[in-house]
């Protein structure tokens, strides 16, 4: 598959599963709590600067945003979960939200799971990952900012949330969307599912 892509369009912000587009074209999914970075990614894998809106404020991306790619796939951007701040009764409707989508029958050809390395995995992100598996959908888990930690600790956070998540070795990818770092790995990954 071409790693170069031409156009991409903003198709529509979902706030509620309604709004979904009609399945067609093969779709990859970003998720993460808020903060970790998820539109940074997807800007980085689409070597797009400015296109999914990266936000200082956690809790930023409240719809899920559709982004169409040279009529070939769809980038969906679901919003961070998790953040404590935002109130109970919001964060229930973006579980509701986010759940509608990933358990629709859609065309997800692969779920690319976001954490901040300089955290340790938690029930919440073991909870996630199970709910994940129970779907049955591919995935992969990227922990980001790697930029922030000292060269000398990225194993040792690989082996923590390897062990914490209980995952193999080659379904995490290391990445640090400011400095550029693993990007192509992460790219080349989502085009394989893509194609499959
Ligand atoms: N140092 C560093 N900062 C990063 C990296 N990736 C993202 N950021 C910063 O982290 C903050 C959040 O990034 P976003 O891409 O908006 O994160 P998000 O997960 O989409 O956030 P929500 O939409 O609020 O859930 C921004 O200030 C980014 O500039 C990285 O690899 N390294
Ligand atoms: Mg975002």
């Amino acid at each position: 598959m071409k790693e170069h892509f031409k156009e991409v369009k903003f198709q529509k912000g979902a706030f509620s599963p309604r709004d979904f587009p009609v399945p067609s074209l093969p779709e990859v999914a970003f998720l993460g709590r808020s903060n970790v970075g998820k539109s940074s990614l997807i800007n980085a894998f689409l070597r797009k600067r400015r296109l999914a809106r990266v936000s200082s404020t956690p809790g930023f991306t409240r719809a899920i945003n559709f982004f169409r790619v040279d009529h070939r796939f769809l980038v969906v951007d679901l919003p961070g979960y998790g953040f404590a701040r935002v109130p109970l009764r919001i964060r229930q409707q973006w579980k509701v939200l986010v759940e509608s989508y990933l358990s629709a029958p859609r065309p997800i050809k692969l779920l690319v799971l976001i954490f901040d390395v300089r955290r340790k995995p938690d029930e919440l992100d073991r909870a996630l990952l199970e709910y994940v598996t129970s779907l049955g959908r591919r995935f992969i888990v990227v922990l980001n900012k790697i930029d922030r930690l000292k060269k000398t600790a990225w194993l040792q956070a690989l082996k923590t949330w390897q062990e914490g998540l209980t995952l193999s070795k080659e379904s995490l990818f290391l990445t640090s969307c400011k400095e550029g770092w693993g990007i192509n790995e992460v790219r080349r990954e989502i085009l394989k599912a893509l194609k499959e």
